[in-house]
């Protein structure tokens, strides 16, 4: 067995103008296949690992052998949050949150536009590469928080259900230096009937 690069759940230019085909193409089947293969590789001479899912992976990274904890930390994330980064974004979504996470939000931050400038706060605020999250506790409140490069809110016993990318790769060709262009335009492509989906669902591991 090993971790299998998903397909993209749309075309490529769906979600155009807010991200553009050739940042979609190039992200999908470049970036995200090379944290898939690396990940593979790095994991050759442990199967063990490639029996179990990867989130329980990111959750216990203390456990995967040190001579490969840094290429698994990197690119294990790096597969996992794009898995997460497709499926988390949709065409013609509709632009707030809905049921009990609509709810959560309210109760944890105060209401959507305070969330929606909390979070973009934060993917402004990481320097380098990154992610901002919104993610979830395992007593089901909310936290807003950013990681570096492709280290996960897994590994800090979070539970991610919403990321922004905000490594370069994500924008550069249609904003390069223009991250708060691109964080913007991210808020018309948020498919949240699916993170309303993750909120309400088990956490797989803890
Ligand atoms: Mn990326």
């Amino acid at each position: 067995m090993s971790f299998i690069l998903p397909e993209l759940p749309y075309a490529y230019d769906a979600l155009e103008p807010y991200m553009d085909t050739q940042t979609m193409e190039i992200h999908h089947d470049k970036h995200h296949a090379a944290y898939t293969t690396n990940l593979n590789t790095a994991l050759e001479k442990y199967p063990d690992f490639l029996e179990k899912s990867i989130e329980e992976i990111l959750s216990n990274l203390n456990v995967v052998p040190e001579e490969i904890r840094t290429a698994v930390r990197n690119n294990g994330g790096g597969f996992y949050h794009h898995n997460l980064w497709w499926t988390e974004l949709a065409p013609r979504a509709s632009g707030e949150p809905v049921g009990t996470l609509a709810d959560a939000i309210k109760k944890d931050f105060g209401g959507f536009s305070a969330f929606k400038e909390q979070l973009s706060a934060a993917a402004m605020g990481r320097f380098g590469s990154g992610w901002a999250w919104l993610s979830k506790r395992s007593d089901k409140t909310l936290i807003i928080h950013s990681t570096p490069n492709q280290d996960s809110p897994l590994s800090q016993g979070l539970f991610p259900l919403l990321g922004i990318d905000v490594w370069e790769h994500a924008y550069y060709l249609k904003y390069q230096n223009r991250r708060k262009d691109f964080v913007d335009a991210f808020w018309n492509v948020v498919n949240w009937d699916e993170i309303e989906k993750r909120f309400t669902q088990e956490i797989p591991v803890q």
